[in-house]
């Protein structure tokens, strides 16, 4: 009876490295550069979720005819860009709490065709965190 259950750690699995093969972009952290590229009539958004902080965002017309991005958030407009001439491109800097935001285009009726895309900004204060450190009195 060849019972030659080989058991003892001859593991050949497919040597293969496990380094996590993802290759989703690195999340955005504060003080980075997000990209809005504006076309008629989208937005692409380089990051959907990104953590509380100040951030650059650099909005590219790429339509053909003018554009601009509002950033909303729970507060109101916290950032406004100028208007974009097609082909051109701008930078504003925004600083995010925690909170849901709109990034919009402002101009005539542009949003509601569908310039208008949902930015969420984690962390920080944003209540939700418990972290009660109730005086227990020592
Ligand atoms: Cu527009």
């Amino acid at each position: 009876m060849a019972l030659t259950v080989a058991a003892c750690g001859s593991s050949s699995t497919a040597a293969g490295p496990s380094a996590p093969a993802t290759t989703a972009a690195p999340a955005p952290v504060p003080g980075d550069t997000l990209t809005a590229t504006l076309s008629d009539f989208h937005i692409a958004l380089s990051s959907r979720s990104v953590p509380a902080g100040t951030y650059t965002i650099k909005v590219s017309n790429a339509g053909n005819t003018l554009h601009a991005l509002d950033v909303a958030g729970p507060g109101g407009t916290v950032a406004a860009s100028p208007s974009v001439l097609p082909g051109q491109s701008t930078t504003v800097s925004v600083t995010l709490p925690a909170g849901s935001y709109h990034l919009y285009c402002p101009i005539a009726n542009h949003r509601a065709m569908g310039m208008d895309v949902v930015l969420t900004v984690q962390g920080g204060g944003g209540g939700s965190t418990v972290t009660t450190v109730a005086g227990s009195s020592y």
